[in-house]
C-alpha cells in the first residue's frame, strides 16, 4: 500500500501540469494553485452517489452482526491522501471533517509512511506494552520528544490513556483523589473509608460532584456521561450521577458585534455556576471539579469569551474545585494555537487538560499537586500506546517544519471570511458563521435542512459534519490549505445557489 502511494505521489509531482478536474475556481488565484507543491489530488472526483454500490453491499453484510445506521460509507484508506478521503466506490472527497476531527496532518502523510517503513520502529508497533508496569527503554525519551514538548503552560505531569472518554474518566478520578486528600489534610485514610468504599458507600466513596455545562460533551462512558449534556440519545436509559449542570452562555454572533449583550449572558451563567456550587455544598455534596470545553463542540460549536473562562477559572479556585479543561476536540492546533485554552491568557493554569483525537492517543496533563499519592490509583492495562506517541512525535515535526499553525491561522481567516460572505449571499439559509482558526461552523435554518445540505455536499465531493441542533462544523486537518478553502467555498456556493 505504502509503496504504491509513494510512487503515485511521485507521478503526481511529475505531472504538476495536470488539468484540474474542477472548473478553475472563482475564489482561487492561479498563484494559489501553483504554490501547491504537495503531493495530493487536485480536487474531488465523484463516480457514484455516496454511499455507492460497493459501500451498500458492505453495509448489508456488516448489518448481519452490527447496527450500521451510523455508517456513512466504507473507505479506501490506502488510496486516501492528504485532504482527500477515497471511498470503496472510488469517490474522492475533500474531507473537512477528518474522522471527527482526529486526523492531524491528513491521510497517509509521507513522513508517517517513512516512519512506519523504518525497521527500527517495528518492535514499537508489534509489542504493545502494559505501560504502567513494563515501559520500553526509549519511552522516557519518546514522551519527552512528543507529549511533554507541547505540555500546556504550568502543567509538568502527563498521564497517557487510550481515548478521550477514558482520559476524562481518569482526570475526574485524579481530581477526586486530590480533593479528598486536600480535605483530609495530613491524616491518612481510615479503616472505615477502606471498608465503605468496597460497598460503594460514604465515607470511602464520597458524595463529591463534578460540575459541567449544559450542551457539553465529555464522552460516553459511565462517569463522563454524567457530565455530558449534548443529546438525550447519548444518555437515555443509563444511570447517572446527580451532579450540578450549569447553563453555558448562549451568545450572539458575530461576537465582536454583541460584546455587551454577550457579557451579560456570560455573567448570568457564571452566577449560576457559583449558586450551584454553594447549593450543592449546603447539601454536603462539594464540587471537586469543574469541567469545560474551550468551544462546546458536539453541543453546537458554542463559544464563550476569554474573559468568561478566566472568571470560571477564578471561581473554581475560590471554591477549592479543580479546573479541568477538556481539549479532546479543540486541542492539537485547529484553533490556531496548539491548545485552545492558550487563547484565554490564564494567570493560573488549568489544573488538568485532557486530550485525544489529533494527539493520536489520549491522556491528560496535570499540575504537580494532582499527582496520585499511591501507585495503582490511576491505572489500566495499556495506559495509552507508545506506537501512537512515536507517530505523534513525527506529527509534531511536521507541524513545526511545515509551519502548520500559521497555515491554520491563515486558512482559518479565509474560510471564515468565505463563510461570512456566503452568509450575506444566502441570509435565508446561513447564519452565525463563527470560528477560531479552521475550527469553524455555520448554522442552517433547521436540523432537516442542515442534514440535507451535508448530504448534498457529500455527493458533490465534500465531507462535512453536523453538531448541535442545526450547525455544520468544519474540522479539516492542519494541512488544509488555501486551495482547499477555495474548492470548498465554490462547491458550497454552487449547492446554496441551487437552494435559492
Ligand atoms: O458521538 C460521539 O461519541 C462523538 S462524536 C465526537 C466525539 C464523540 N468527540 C469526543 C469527545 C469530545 O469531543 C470531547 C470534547 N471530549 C471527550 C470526547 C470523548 O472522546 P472519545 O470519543 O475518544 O471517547
Amino acid at each position: 500500500m505504502a509503496s504504491t502511494l509513494l510512487s503515485r505521489q511521485l507521478t503526481y509531482m511529475l505531472q504538476q501540469n495536470l488539468k484540474f478536474s474542477l472548473p478553475r475556481s472563482r475564489y482561487a488565484s492561479q498563484a494559489a494553485d501553483k504554490r501547491d507543491g504537495d503531493a495530493e489530488f487536485d480536487g474531488p472526483l465523484m463516480k457514484t452517489e455516496v454511499p455507492g454500490p460497493r459501500s451498500r453491499e458492505l453495509m448489508k453484510k456488516l448489518n448481519e452482526f452490527q447496527n450500521v445506521d451510523a455508517v456513512n460509507f466504507f473507505c479506501d484508506y490506502g488510496e486516501s491522501l492528504g485532504n482527500y478521503l477515497v471511498d470503496v466506490d472510488g469517490n474522492r472527497m475533500l474531507d473537512l471533517y477528518m474522522q471527527i476531527s482526529s486526523i492531524p496532518i491528513g491521510y497517509n502523510h509521507p513522513a508517517l509512511i517513512k516512519l512506519l517503513q523504518n525497521p527500527n520502529n517495528l518492535s514499537t508497533f508489534i509489542n504493545r506494552p502494559a505501560l504502567g508496569c513494563l515501559p520500553p527503554e526509549n519511552y522516557v525519551q519518546k514522551l519527552s520528544d512528543s507529549l511533554l514538548s507541547i505540555a500546556p503552560k504550568g502543567l509538568k505531569q502527563v498521564q497517557t490513556m487510550a481515548c478521550g472518554s477514558c482520559s476524562n474518566e481518569n482526570a475526574f478520578k485524579a481530581a477526586c483523589i486530590w480533593y479528598q486528600n486536600k480535605e483530609r489534610g495530613d491524616a491518612l485514610h481510615t479503616k472505615e473509608e477502606l471498608e465503605s468504599c468496597m460497598v460503594n458507600q460514604a465515607p470511602g466513596s464520597p458524595d463529591i460532584t463534578i460540575l459541567s455545562f449544559m450542551g457539553g460533551f465529555h464522552g460516553r462512558t459511565f462517569g463522563c456521561l454524567s457530565a455530558t449534556h449534548s443529546k438525550a440519545v447519548h444518555k437515555l436509559d443509563i444511570p447517572a450521577y446527580d451532579w450540578p449542570a450549569a447553563p453555558f452562555p448562549k451568545l450572539k454572533y458575530p461576537l465582536e458585534q454583541f460584546v455587551r449583550e454577550n457579557g451579560r449572558e456570560e455573567a448570568r451563567c457564571l452566577e449560576e455556576v457559583e449558586d450551584l456550587i454553594v447549593k450543592f455544598r449546603k447539601r454536603g455534596r462539594n464540587v471537586a471539579a469543574i469541567i469545560v470545553e474551550p468551544i462546546q463542540s458536539e453541543g453546537g460549536d458554542n463559544h464563550a469569551s476569554d474573559d468568561f473562562f478566566r472568571k470560571l477559572r477564578s471561581i473554581a479556585k475560590k471554591h477549592g474545585s479543580a479546573f479541568l479543561c477538556d481539549e479532546v476536540q479543540t486541542g492539537g492546533g485547529a484553533t490556531g494555537k496548539f491548545w485552545a485554552h492558550e487563547h484565554w491568557g490564564l494567570d493560573d493554569p488549568a489544573d488538568i487538560v485532557t486530550f485525544s483525537k489529533k494527539l493520536l492517543s489520549g491522556g491528560y496533563f496535570y499540575k504537580d499537586e494532582m499527582r496520585p499519592d499511591i501507585p495503582y490509583r490511576i491505572f489500566n492495562t495499556w495506559l495509552g500506546d507508545p506506537s501512537k506517541n512515536l507517530m505523534f512525535s513525527e506529527v509534531l515535526n511536521v507541524i513545526r517544519t511545515e509551519n502548520l499553525l500559521d497555515n491554520v491561522v491563515q486558512c482559518g481567516k479565509s474560510l471564515l471570511k468565505g463563510l461570512k460572505d456566503l452568509q450575506v449571499l444566502y441570509p435565508h439559509f446561513l447564519s452565525c458563521a463563527r470560528g477560531k482558526g479552521t475550527f469553524c461552523s455555520i448554522n442552517a435554518p433547521s436540523e432537516a435542512k442542515r442534514n440535507q445540505l451535508v448530504l448534498k455536499m457529500r455527493n458533490k465531493g465534500v465531507v462535512l459534519g453536523g453538531c448541535g441542533e442545526k450547525s455544520i462544523r468544519f474540522r479539516p486537518s492542519l494541512v488544509f490549505k488555501q486551495q482547499h478553502v477555495n474548492i470548498f467555498l465554490n462547491i458550497f456556493n454552487d449547492i446554496l445557489s441551487d437552494h435559492k
